[in-house]
C-alpha cells in the first residue's frame, strides 16, 4: 500500500435501500475503521445479479448505495468507494478461484441455501458462487480485515481456506484476512419476525427501518414492533423482540443492556418503543440531510466513482497479474 496502513475492505450489495441492520451491523462500522485502516469499500454489484434485479432500479439502488456511504461519513477522497463490475480484475480472479474451491465446501454455506429457499425458481450458478466472488473482492485488495455483519462470518471462512489453499501451493500471493464482527449490532433482527434477521429485500415494510424512512415512519414502524409478553423491558433469550429493540437503542445511544433495563424500569413496552424510535430517527436525520445533498449533485459523485474506480483498478490488477503469473497463464504479448 501507499503507506504502512493496514488495508479494510468491504462492500454491500445493491439490492435495495439499506436497512438500521445494515447501518449498525456495517456501515456505521466501518465509518468508525476509516481513519485508522486503508479502505476500499465496494457497491457489490456483480453480487447483485445472482438474484434478479429490475435494470432501471438496481441503477438507482447502486447510485444511492454510493451515496448512502458518503452520507454515513466515508470520505470518498479518503477511501476508495467505486463499484465492482467496473473492475474488471474482480470477475476474472472469481473463476481463477472457482478452479480452487471445492464444491463440497460450496454445499455448506448456509446464505446458499436461505437464498436458494427464498428464491426457488432461480438457484443459478452465481448464488452458488458467491462466495468465491466475494474472496475475490477481498484478495484482490490484499486486506488485513473485513468489517461485516455475522450472517457473512461463513464467507469470511472460506475465503480464509482458499486463500491459504492457493499460497500452499504458491507461495504467499494472499493476505489472509480476519473477519471484523462488531460486539453490538453484528444481527439486528426483523421488527415483525424477531427470530429473523433484518434484511434489506424483505417485502414487508413493518419489519425494516429504512435508513431513509422520514422520522415519522421510523416511530411508526417501532410502535408497531412486535414484542413479547409481559411488559417489562429486559434483556433475555426468551424475549427476542424487546431484545432487538434494546440491542438497537443500545447500539445508537453506547448504553449496556443493563442501563436500558434500569432507565425503562416500571415503565412499559409503549413509553421505550417511542424512545427508541425517537433515538433511531434522531440518529439518521443528519445522514439523510447529507444524503438528498449529494444525490443532487450529479457531477461530485460522478467524479467520486470515476477517481476511485481507477485507484481501484490499480490495486486489483497488480494482485491479478501476479496470480495469472503464479498458475501459469502466459502474458498478453503487448
Ligand atoms: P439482502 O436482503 O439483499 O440479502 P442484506 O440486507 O442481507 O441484503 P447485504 O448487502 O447482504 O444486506 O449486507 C451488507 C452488510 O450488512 C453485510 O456486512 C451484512 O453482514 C450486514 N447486515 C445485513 N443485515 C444485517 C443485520 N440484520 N444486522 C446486522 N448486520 C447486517
Ligand atoms: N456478501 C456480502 C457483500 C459482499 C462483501 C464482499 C462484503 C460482497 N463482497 C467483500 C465484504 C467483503 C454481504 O454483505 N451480503
Amino acid at each position: 500500500m501507499l503507506n504502512d496502513k493496514k488495508v479494510l475492505y468491504s462492500g454491500m450489495q445493491a439490492t435495495g435501500t439499506l436497512t438500521l441492520g445494515n447501518y449498525l451491523g456495517a456501515l456505521k462500522n466501518w465509518v468508525n475503521l476509516s481513519d485508522e485502516y486503508e479502505c476500499f469499500y465496494g457497491v457489490m454489484d456483480l453480487h447483485s445479479l445472482t438474484v434478479r434485479q429490475v435494470p432501471a432500479d438496481f441503477r438507482k439502488n447502486a447510485r444511492s448505495l454510493y451515496a448512502l456511504y458518503v452520507a454515513a461519513g466515508l470520505d470518498p477522497k479518503k477511501n476508495c468507494l467505486y463499484y465492482q463490475s467496473h473492475v474488471s480484475a474482480h470477475a476474472e480472479l472469481g473463476w481463477i478461484l472457482d478452479c480452487f474451491t471445492y464444491m463440497g465446501e460450496l454445499n455448506r454455506m448456509t446464505q446458499f441455501k436461505d437464498k436458494a429457499a427464498k428464491h426457488a425458481d432461480n438457484i443459478n450458478a452465481g448464488l452458488y458462487t458467491y462466495p468465491v466472488l466475494m474472496a475475490a473482492d477481498i484478495l484482490l485488495y490484499q486486506a488485513d480485515m473485513v468489517p461485516v455483519g455475522v450472517d457473512q462470518k461463513q464467507h469470511l471462512e472460506i475465503c480464509r481456506d482458499i486463500a491459504e489453499r492457493f499460497n500452499n501451493i504458491y507461495g504467499e500471493v494472499f493476505t489472509i484476512p480476519e473477519a471484523y464482527i462488531p460486539k453490538a449490532g453484528a444481527k439486528i433482527m426483523s421488527l415483525q419476525e424477531p427470530e429473523k434477521k433484518m434484511s434489506k429485500s424483505d417485502e414487508n415494510v413493518n419489519a425494516t427501518i429504512r435508513l431513509l424512512d422520514d422520522p415519522d415512519t421510523i416511530i411508526r414502524k417501532f410502535k408497531r414492533a412486535v414484542t413479547d409478553s409481559g411488559s417489562e423491558v429486559r434483556y433475555s433469550e426468551d424475549k427476542p423482540g424487546v431484545s432487538n429493540l434494546m440491542s438497537i437503542y443500545g447500539c445508537v445511544t453506547g448504553k449496556t443492556m443493563e442501563e436500558i433495563e434500569r432507565e425503562f424500569d416500571g415503565k412499559g413496552y409503549g413509553d421505550f418503543k417511542l424512545a427508541v424510535g425517537e433515538t433511531v430517527a434522531d440518529e439518521l436525520k443528519p445522514l439523510q440531510k447529507r444524503y438528498e445533498e449529494l444525490m443532487a449533485d450529479k457531477a461530485f459523485i460522478d467524479g467520486c466513482i470515476k477517481e476511485n474506480d481507477e485507484k481501484a483498478r490499480y490495486f486489483a490488477n497488480k494482485t491479478l497479474r501476479k496470480v495469472q503469473k503464479k498458475v501459469g497463464l502466459t502474458e498478453q504479448i503487448r
